[in-house]
């Protein structure tokens, strides 16, 4: 059996956070498949407490679908087929370590208690109550309450069962994957054991397995790691992808954080200044989900949107270095100078901002449209396999390099013009900007740029911007 939702080197996949089910749908319609992305992650579809905050949807209260703040199970459903309709699968973000903190009616109207979901768990179900207070202790992590939230028993046969009939009712409508929430605090033989029941269950009917990905933060100094989840999944399909949350580091060099910089990108620099899955002690690049932001980071104060090049240029070379399986968030604008900023919803549906620079508080800022992130995503395919080549640095903030002859790529992080010849890997020809649209009824978007058959170009670029050619993509 084939994992359906499995990415293939090259993949890149989008997290519309918060986004409604309908929006999800005409979005893959219009921008997500075009564009090529493999996937949307979307927020976690069940039952929740009632709130206008964002992170209600981490407390489930039921595993009905019926109505979130995304919208209905109808529209659910119908979202899940149009977008497969058009190649793109659906990753559902599944709360499996917990339910709420407290009590109350939730948002479809099941009365709980925590410790108390009617049809589903009771007291018997849950942990007794720890707080999780010892990142050094596994069995603190994975067995206590995080942030107070009532935690699952996972240990218990009957509980990974009621589990995995919320994650087969899902794969039975279509669901492509999964993104384990709070894995890190779930046993890694009881995740196990879910996927097992999950993947059992879905081969016996002959359907195509889902793609998981576990976020197990792990930056080292824990009783938790991420090597702990390597190998699960294995049962019945492929393994189990793991975030790899270290692979945020790139954000401060394209930040300048403490003096980092672009040139530390080199995986053949200098020892102790390179990017390489040695240097960084990054898992395997066939495990790792990368992102340069996710949904926490982007409220804790990491790069986000606010950035402008800096995060746009950090998404060309996520998209245009081959570590990893990319992930690409989509936000809208929140205060982040105030927990009631940070904690705010969603906005109401509307337009995406005309730049991220121009998305202010309640507005959608959909990063994944902007030209030089969406138009990275095909890029990333087109030259999947090929090696990290011809690599260039200024030792500061301009590096280039191609992906062996079928593409290259230059950076220039710097405020001043870099004006050079450069090594771009490529056959002779006359190429057009990829980040600028490339190609369209037989002439350039943007910059056409002339390679030499001595594979050399002559570039001159401003601050703050990059050039993308690729193979093919040529007068
Ligand atoms: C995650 N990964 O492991 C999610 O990425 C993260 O966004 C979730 O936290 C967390 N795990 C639990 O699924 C979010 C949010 C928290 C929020 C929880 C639960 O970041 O702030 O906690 O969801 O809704 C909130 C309050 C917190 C309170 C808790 C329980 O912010 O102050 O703690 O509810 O009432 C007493
Ligand atoms: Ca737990």
């Amino acid at each position: 059996y084939r994992a359906s939702g499995r990415a293939a080197a090259g993949d890149t996949f989008v997290h519309l956070f918060e986004w409604k089910w309908t929006d999800i749908a005409s979005e893959c319609e219009t921008q997500l498949g075009p564009k090529g992305y493999k996937a949307v992650q979307v927020s976690p579809p069940q039952e929740d407490i009632q709130g206008s905050q964002w992170w209600t949807r981490y407390q489930p209260v039921s595993y009905s679908i019926g109505l979130s703040r995304s919208g209905s199970s109808t529209e659910f459903v119908d979202m899940v087929n149009r977008c497969k309709a058009v190649g793109v699968g659906i990753y559902v973000d599944a709360v499996i370590n917990h339910m709420s903190a407290g009590s109350g009616t939730g948002r479809i109207g099941t009365v709980y208690g925590k410790y108390s979901y009617p049809g589903l768990y009771t007291q018997a179900d849950f942990h007794p109550a720890c707080a999780i207070n010892n990142y050094q202790s596994a069995a603190n992590v994975q067995d206590c309450e995080l942030v107070g939230l009532a935690d699952l028993k996972t240990d218990s046969a009957t509980v990974q069962q009621r589990i995995a009939d919320y994650l087969l009712a899902l794969s039975r409508l279509g669901v492509a994957g999964f993104r384990l929430d709070a894995a890190k605090h779930i046993q890694p033989v009881e995740l196990n054991g879910v996927i097992s029941k999950v993947n059992q269950a879905l081969a016996a009917e002959g359907r195509a397995l889902p793609y998981y990905f576990a976020e197990v933060i792990d930056y080292g100094g824990e009783g938790v790691t991420a090597r702990d989840y390597f190998g699960l999944g294995y049962s019945t399909a492929g393994a189990m992808d793991i975030t790899e949350f270290k692979f945020r580091g790139i954000g401060d060099k394209f930040l300048g954080t403490g003096g980092q910089k672009l040139a530390q990108l080199n995986p053949n620099g200098a020892s102790g200044s390179q990017f390489s899955e040695t240097a960084w002690g990054l898992m395997p690049a066939d495990k790792a989900v990368v992102f340069v932001e996710n949904h926490d980071s982007q409220r804790e104060g990491g790069i986000s949107y606010r950035d402008g090049a800096a995060y746009r240029l950090a998404h060309v070379w996520m998209l245009a270095q081959p570590y990893g399986y990319p992930s690409v968030m989509s936000s809208y604008g929140f205060d982040r100078n105030s927990q009631a900023g940070r904690d705010a919803g969603p906005p109401a549906p509307a337009a995406c901002a005309s730049a991220l620079e121009a998305a202010s508080v309640g507005s959608w800022v959909c990063e994944h449209r902007d030209p030089l992130i969406a138009n990275m995503v095909a890029f990333r395919r087109a030259v999947a396999g090929a090696p990290v080549a011809n690599w260039w640095d200024n030792g500061g903030n301009a590096i280039a390099f191609s992906r062996g002859d079928k593409g290259f790529v230059l950076i220039n992080r710097e405020t001043a013009d870099l004006n050079r010849s450069f090594d771009t890997g490529l056959p002779a020809g006359s190429y057009c900007d990829v980040l600028a649209g490339g190609k369209q009824a037989g002439t350039c978007l943007g910059r056409v740029v002339v390679v030499g058959a001595d594979g050399k170009a002559s570039l001159n670029l401003g601050g703050n911007a990059a050039v993308v050619l690729q193979a093919g993509i040529r007068l």
